[in-house]
This record gives C-alpha cells, structure tokens and sequence, in this order.
C-alpha cells in the first residue's frame, strides 16, 4: 500500500509531475540505443500475471523488468522525474490523454501489432486517442462499491451510503485522489466532464465528511481488507470487486453506485524516449493474443477488451457482474483534467492528513 501525507517525498514528487505536465515542462531524457533483450515495464501492481511475463521471456529472450505503481499519478511522477527510462507504460484513459498533450508517448507501429484486430471495435473510437494512435486498450473496468452482506443490512445505492457514520473505522478505499474527488462531485450532481477549479474545491465540505470515516486506503488490494474482516463496505477497482464476488458469493456484492461511476480504460503505451520500442511493441502483440489475455482475466477479472479472449471465458466468469455489469449502468469515461489535476491532489491530500490526525 502507498501512503501519502502532506510533505512525503512522494507526494512532493506527484505535484511536480502533475504541475510539470499542466505547465507543459517536461524533461525530454537522450534516447538510447534500441537493444531487444530486455524491456522495462512500468505497470499497475496486481495486473499482469507472472506466468504471462515469464511466457513472453521464454518464447523471445526479452528480459521484463516489471516495476509496479498504484496511481497515474505515481507513474507520471516517476516518468517525469527521468530518473529510470520506461519502454511500456499502462496509463488509464485520461492520463493517455494528458501524455499524448505533453508529446510524451510515440505513435504505436500497427505493422508489428497483428493482434490489435482482437480488440473490440468500441475501444478503437474512444476520444482520449481515437483510432489508437498511441495506445492498446490492456483491461477496463468500473470502479465501484462492495458491500459484506453478512455486516451491513440496510440498502446501499450510492457513494453516501457508503460513507455513513455507522460505518466509520469500518471502510476501505482507493488511495486516489482523483477517484475520491469525482465520487465527491458525483454526490452534488456534477459528472467529470465538469471538473474544474470552482467544483473541486466545492468537493471539500464532503471530504471531511467523508475521509475521518475511512479505515483503509488501498490502491494495490482493497479486496484484503475486506477479505480478512477490517472492513465492512468499500469503493474499489471492479476486478478487486469480481474477485471478492467470486470467493464468497453469499457474502460480497459488487454495487454501481447511481450517481454514475468511472469506467477506465487501462491502456499501454509507449514513451517517446523509450529505450527499447520494439521489446515494447512485441509485448503488446503477445498480450493480445487470445488465449494470453484470457489468462491475465483469470487471474485479474477485469473487462477484458479483448473479443477473441472474452470467447474463451468460462460462463461464470461472463456472469460476473463485476467484471461484465449488467443493465445500463452510468458510466463515466475521464477526460485530461489538465491544471485542475494539481489542485485535486492538493485537496486531497490536504483532507486526507487532517482527517487522520
Ligand atoms: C489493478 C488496478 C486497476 C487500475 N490492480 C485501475 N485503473
């Protein structure tokens, strides 16, 4: 689990990045020589599976080093930085968006991806990079609420119900403050698409409501908490969420909240300075392949975008709720939020330090 509180040095590090890439100043580190055997990976934690990367090492020589993040945040922190140089990175959507802005991703090599034909045809027309110029749909998913049955009784539709009173000390969430701060605004009946300075800061009043109940915030494995019984009710990733529905179905449900949730687009994409573009465009292709990614689903039930994967899903993993909602959900795609993302971390992570004291 990462923390962040006021002052941290990765807190510090963040607000450089997000002000580096409102302000457009990025550091463009030399580009080094392409050399195929190795390829440096920068990815969410607890999404690529280990027998998926050693695959990928067997079959073409190419050394992985897979270093993990639980927040675009922490990853455009780090790439900013320039201190490692990073061949694959797996932004959600609307970082895309920002980084293809900043001119920090290159455009991907279709002729080396035969596979990106699997991809379901919905993914190729999304505005963060319509026609997927510089990014692979990897999973998608839905953040939403999870509710232990066996402790909470009464009902729980939205974001509210979750963060009552009667359940302080007894929630676990996402350690995001973008995420937090969009449920926040969700609950005053303003979508994404309107985040701006005046709105978020409106969010504060309901943050310090909120945030003093919270018991956990977990980015990499909201689900333990709730697994092993420190909390009752939570807001996670909805592969954390179909895991939990899978282990014990008569005690975890997984709830969209009604005020709409955030459905992300996990994504990969290449850096402009990547050090070894084409390791980074044969991994793509390997997690493409069906039966690949219908492995990374079973460890990770996300969506998978995948159309050729999704076709060797067993039945139970299709009726997963969590993994494929049902019915006409709202849900949310996020766009570049631009200077607007300084100030939601900001926020955050001010709230966030008072609330714990
Ligand atoms: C995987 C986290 C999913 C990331 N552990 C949601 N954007």
């Amino acid at each position: 689990m990462r923390v962040f509180t006021i002052g941290s040095a990765p807190a510090r590090g963040m607000l450089a990045a997000l002000t580096a890439l409102a302000l457009g100043t990025w550091a463009h580190p030399t580009v080094a020589a392409d050399a195929p055997s190795e390829l440096n990976l920068f990815a969410w934690s607890e999404y690529i599976p280990t027998s998926v990367i050693e695959g990928f090492e067997k079959e073409s020589g190419i050394k992985v080093n897979y270093e993990e993040y639980a927040s675009n945040e922490e990853m455009l922190a780090k790439l900013v930085s320039g201190a490692s140089k990073y061949d694959l990175l797996q932004p959600s959507e609307y970082t895309v968006e920002a980084l293809i802005k900043e001119d920090r991703l290159q455009p991907l090599d279709k002729s080396k991806l035969p596979n990106l034909k699997n991809v379901e045809a919905w993914y190729t027309t999304q505005a963060h990079d319509s026609g997927l110029k510089y990014s692979v749909p990897y999973m998608s998913g839905t953040v939403g609420i999870v509710v232990n049955k066996e402790k909470v009784k009464e009902p729980v539709t939205g974001y509210d119900d979750v963060f009552k009173d009667a359940h302080k000390g007894r929630i676990v969430v996402l350690d995001d403050a973008v995420e937090i701060v969009t449920w926040a605004m969700a609950t005053q009946g303003k979508g994404p698409a309107q985040v701006n300075s005046e709105n978020v800061a409106a969010t504060r009043p309901v943050l310090e409501r909120w945030l003093p109940l919270v018991k956990v915030y977990d980015s990499d494995s909201p689900k333990t908490a709730l697994l092993n019984g420190d909390v009752d009710i939570g807001i996670v990733w909805s592969g954390e969420g179909a895991i939990l529905v899978n282990e014990a179905p008569e005690k975890f449900q997984y709830i969209l909240p009604k005020e709409g949730a955030h459905m992300f687009i996990d994504s990969l994409a290449i850096p402009k300075d990547a050090p070894h573009p084409e390791a980074a465009h044969a991994f793509i292709d390997y997690l493409l392949r069906p039966e690949v990614s219908r492995k990374i689903s079973e460890e990770f039930p996300y969506t998978n975008p995948n159309v050729g994967a999704r076709k060797l899903l067993s039945d139970k993993e299709r009726n997963n709720e969590a993994s494929y909602p049902k019915g006409s959900p709202r849900l949310e795609i996020f766009r570049d939020m631009g200077p607007t993302a300084v100030e939601i971390d900001e926020l955050f992570t001010d709230v966030k330090a008072k609330s714990a004291s």
